[in-house]
């Protein structure tokens, strides 16, 4: 006997572009997507801080299906959310974990993908004055260079909510920014 499967085949209604354009600009609770010009923001999430720290990590990813290239040059929050939002980057130098505010803006290449994640580049919200608790829905203004301004909402997760990277690495939002982080790596000595 042979037991015969069978490939469920689904058809997919027919989505007209132009109608799921319009559907992209409606504030979208299970979407998360936002698009201004030919750019896309995919999925933003900030991560909860531990207490009343000062400072928490932003993370987006940024679709560039346009033929020019852009630059996310800032974000902009209630002054009550964050007194400051900052771009970061953070990478590894001389085996040392190191953050630093990017110059310029964060370019995005036409074609590219851009990925805000941790260990990497990233929003910084700082100078929070009652922290970040999970759960909480950030309204935030993201500023392109040639695209202009998008209003996106930061959705506040639980560290562990989900594991990107799987890196156990360094906290880049549960440490002082007033300096250079200078944390040792674990690979390194
Ligand atoms: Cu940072």
């Amino acid at each position: 006997m042979v037991a015969q499967k069978h490939a469920m085949s689904r058809i997919l209604p027919p989505l007209l572009p132009a109608v799921f354009a319009a559907l992209m600009t409606a504030p979208a609770a299970l979407a998360q997507e936002y698009d201004v010009g030919d750019l896309s923001i995919v999925d933003p999430f900030a991560l909860a801080t531990v207490g009343n720290a000062p400072v928490a990590g932003g993370y987006l990813e940024i679709v560039n299906e346009g033929e020019a290239d852009d630059r996310l040059v800032a974000i902009r929050v209630a002054p009550e959310v964050a007194g400051m939002v900052q771009l970061h980057e953070m990478r590894l130098e001389d085996g040392v974990m190191r953050m630093d505010a990017v110059a310029g803006g964060i370019p995005v290449p036409a074609g590219a993908r851009v990925v805000l994640e941790r260990g990497g580049l990233h929003v910084m919200f700082m100078r929070l004055p009652d922290g970040l608790e999970a759960g909480r829905q950030i309204p935030a203004t993201l500023v392109f260079e040639n695209a202009g301004e998008v209003e996106v909402i930061f959705a506040v997760e639980t560290r562990g909510a989900r594991q990107e990277g799987s890196q156990p690495g360094p906290s880049d939002a549960a440490t002082d920014h007033g300096t250079a982080q200078e944390q040792p790596s674990s690979h390194g000595n």
